[in-house]
C-alpha cells in the first residue's frame, strides 16, 4: 500500500516559517510525496540543507537531517554518503546556496557523479537575507542590490549541471506539483548525482521588487514562461526567446564515486 507523505514530515515543526505564498512549501511537500511514492523507510533517508529559507526545509523531514552552513551542504553530504553508503541522501538547497557560495562544491559533485539527489529551490534571489542579487537572477530583474536591474547574465542550472557531469538533470517549476514529485522520485531512484531544479516564487522580495506581488500571478508567470523540452526543441530561435525549457534533460549511467571509492579501498587492502 502507498505510504502517506505526512509520514515523512516532522509535523511537530509545522506550521513552517516561510512567508505566505512562498513556493518552498510546495517543493517540500512534493519531496515528501516522492518519498512516499517510493515507499522509502525514513530510517534509510537523510536530508541536508544549507542556510537560507530553503535550507530550513531540511529539518521539516522526519528523517535524519543536517542543517549545515551556507553553501556547504554538498560537502557534508559527500562525507555522509562516503561514511554511510546505505543511506539515500537528499540535498535541499537554495540557488544562492547551491550555485553561489556553494558553486564549487556543486560542480565537483556533478563531476564525481556521487550518488546524491540535489533539489535546488531556485527563487532567483537571496531570500533569507533580504532579497540580494543571486547568480540566478535574470538579466534586468531587480533585487535589493540591483535596484536598476541586473546587468549580469544568470547561470542556466541545467546546462551547468550537464556540462559538469551530473547524470540525472531535470527542471520544473512550483506551478507543476506532480512534475516535481515525478522528477524527485526519478532522481532518488537514479544511481549518481541527480539535479532537480525547481523554479519557485519568493513573493516577499523577488515578487515585490519586480511588480509581481501576488504569488498566484508568479505561479501563472511560470506557466506562461516555460515550455516542455520536446516542444522547445522544435521551436525556432525567435520562438524560444524568453521561454524556459522544462523536463528531463539527461538520465544516463556512469561510474559512481562511492562505489569506485570502496572498490579502490578493497583493492588497496588486497595488494
Ligand atoms: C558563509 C556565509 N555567508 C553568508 C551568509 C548569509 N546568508 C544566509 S542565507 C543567505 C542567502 C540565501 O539565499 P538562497 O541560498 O538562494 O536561499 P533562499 O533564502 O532564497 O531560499 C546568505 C547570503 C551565511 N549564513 N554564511
Ligand atoms: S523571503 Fe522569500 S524565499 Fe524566504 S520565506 Fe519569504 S517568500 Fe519564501
Amino acid at each position: 500500500m502507498a505510504k502517506d507523505y505526512r509520514q515523512y514530515l516532522r509535523v511537530a515543526k509545522l506550521p513552517h516559517v516561510w512567508c505566505p505564498g512562498c513556493g518552498h512549501g510546495i517543493i517540500t511537500h512534493a519531496i515528501a510525496g516522492a518519498m512516499a511514492d517510493l515507499q522509502l523507510d525514513p530510517d534509510e533517508l537523510a536530508v541536508l540543507g544549507g542556510i537560507g529559507c530553503s535550507g530550513r526545509a531540511s529539518f521539516l523531514f522526519e528523517t535524519d537531517a543536517m542543517h549545515t552552513t551556507h553553501g556547504r551542504a554538498v560537502a557534508f553530504a559527500t562525507g555522509l554518503k562516503l561514511a554511510r553508503p546505505d543511506l539515500r541522501v537528499l540535498l535541499v538547497m537554495g540557488d544562492g546556496d547551491a550555485l553561489g557560495i556553494g558553486g564549487n562544491h556543486f560542480i565537483h559533485a556533478c563531476r564525481r557523479n556521487i550518488d546524491l539527489t540535489a533539489v535546488i529551490y531556485n527563487n532567483a534571489i537571496y531570500g533569507q537575507t533580504g532579497g540580494q542579487l543571486a547568480p540566478t537572477t535574470p538579466t534586468e530583474k531587480r533585487s535589493t542590490t540591483s535596484p536598476y536591474g541586473n546587468i549580469e547574465h544568470p547561470f542556466d542550472t541545467v546546462r551547468l549541471a550537464v556540462a559538469a557531469g551530473a547524470t540525472y538533470v531535470a527542471r520544473t517549476t512550483s506551478f507543476d506539483f506532480p512534475e516535481i514529485v515525478r522528477f524527485v522520485r526519478r532522481g532518488i531512484a537514479h544511481k549518481g548525482f541527480s539535479v532537480i531544479e525547481v523554479l519557485t516564487q519568493c513573493p516577499t522580495y523577488y515578487g515585490r521588487l519586480n511588480d509581481l506581488r501576488d504569488p498566484s500571478q508568479m505561479l501563472y508567470e511560470f506557466k506562461l514562461q516555460t515550455i516542455p523540452l520536446e516542444e522547445y526543441n522544435q521551436m525556432s530561435p525567435e520562438e524560444r526567446a524568453g521561454k524556459i525549457p522544462i523536463g528531463e534533460f539527461l538520465c544516463e549511467e556512469r561510474t559512481e564515486f562511492v562505489e569506485s571509492y570502496y572498490s579502490l579501498c578493497q583493492l588497496s587492502r588486497s595488494v
